[in-house]
């Protein structure tokens, strides 16, 4: 059997991670596709040279032409531009809403039976524009965001508790910004709830609050750090996670952004949802329960990205 296809759409610093993760996990042949010429020939030439030494077998291409994504499995879409110190995700918009049509369109032209997983920011609403640019059925198109935001809440949690990560579970819902929600009664360690936790006197509600903020300026603290760009490593093996879930049919519950049709009270939108991802794409989103403050924090982070898919639609009025 031929191995799966995987193309990646933009070959910046999460591309290239991508590239890389994907060789090394054996998940498939690579297609680095990116509109500055040489950048995604010259990645996939290093990581294909790294080859040897790892032991992968993983073909490694890379284009300007979407040709060459032709019949992908699986595309990831980082295409457009990162955010630099004290710009926020929603600053991107009207330039990555652009970097959009033309992807979705290349996506729509080229591969059009692929799962794909939007990286790009304002990652909510560039996802949504994402899916009706292609045209891909929602179940086929989601954005990474939960995984990763999750991934943070864990590590956090981890290094407070003094335990393994592998033993913390988190889940983090809602739109990928300033107003996402770590869900604390969800989140357990070892499957004991993070408020019992408190009671048990392993932290302070305090503490518990300041991990809570931290989490959800994760993206900025990184930016501020590095000056030049936003996050990669993490975000890309996030993509990753995701990816495996649907090459391998493994039916993960991973919470990513997915179009909700009732789910949540919410129509036509997507927003951080906990989904299963396996051979059917987004094979279904768990409308969990919220309690009264929850519900509270999902609904501010609901209107804020209604608030980006309107600002969207006021540029490209194709968008419905
Ligand atoms: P960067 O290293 O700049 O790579 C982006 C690449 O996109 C560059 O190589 C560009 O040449 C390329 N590009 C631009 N326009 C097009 C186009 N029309 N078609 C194809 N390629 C194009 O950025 P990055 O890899 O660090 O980040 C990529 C995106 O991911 C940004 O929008 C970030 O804000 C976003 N991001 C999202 C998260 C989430 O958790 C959702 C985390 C980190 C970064």
């Amino acid at each position: 059997m031929a191995r799966p296809k995987i193309a990646l759409i933009g070959a910046g610093q999460i591309g290239g991670t991508l590239a890389h993760l994907a060789a090394l996990k054996e998940l498939g042949d690579v297609v680095l596709f990116d509109i500055t010429d040489g950048i995604p020939q010259g990645k996939a030439l290093d990581i294909a040279e790294s080859g040897p030494s790892e032991g992968f077998d993983a073909a490694m291409t890379g284009t300007t032409d979407y040709a060459d994504i032709a019949g992908a499995d699986v595309c990831i879409v980082t295409a457009g531009v990162p955010r630099k110190p004290g710009m926020s995700r929603d600053d991107l918009l009207g330039i990555n809403l652009k970097v959009m049509k033309s992807v979705g369109e290349g996506i729509r032209d080229n591969a059009p039976d692929a799962f794909v997983i939007c990286i790009t920011n304002p990652l909510d609403a560039m996802v949504w524009a994402l899916q009706q640019f292609s045209g891909l059925p929602a179940n086929k198109v989601c954005g990474m965001a939960g995984v990763l935001d999750s991934a943070r809440f864990r590590h956090f949690l981890s290094v407070e508790f003094d335990v393994s990560m592998k033993d913390v579970t988190a889940f983090v819902l809602g739109g990928h910004g300033d107003t996402m929600v770590p869900l604390t009664r969800y989140s357990t360690v070892a499957g004991i709830p993070l408020p019992d936790l408190v009671d048990m006197g392993w932290t302070t509600q305090e503490k518990l609050d300041a991990i809570v903020q931290r989490t959800r300026d994760g993206g900025a603290e990184i930016v501020g750090l590095l000056k030049t760009g936003s996050a990669f490593y993490a975000p890309a093996t996030s993509a990753i996670e995701m990816a495996e879930s649907y090459l391998k049919d493994q039916k993960r519950v991973l919470p990513c952004a997915a179009q909700c049709n009732g789910e949540f009270g919410l129509k036509d939108m997507y927003v951080g949802v906990p989904t299963v991802i396996g051979a059917g794409g987004i094979e279904k989103v768990i409308d969990i329960k919220l309690g009264k403050d929850e519900q509270v924090m999902f609904d501010k982070s609901v209107d804020a990205v209604k608030g980006l898919m309107t600002a969207c639609k006021g540029i490209d009025d194709t968008l419905v």
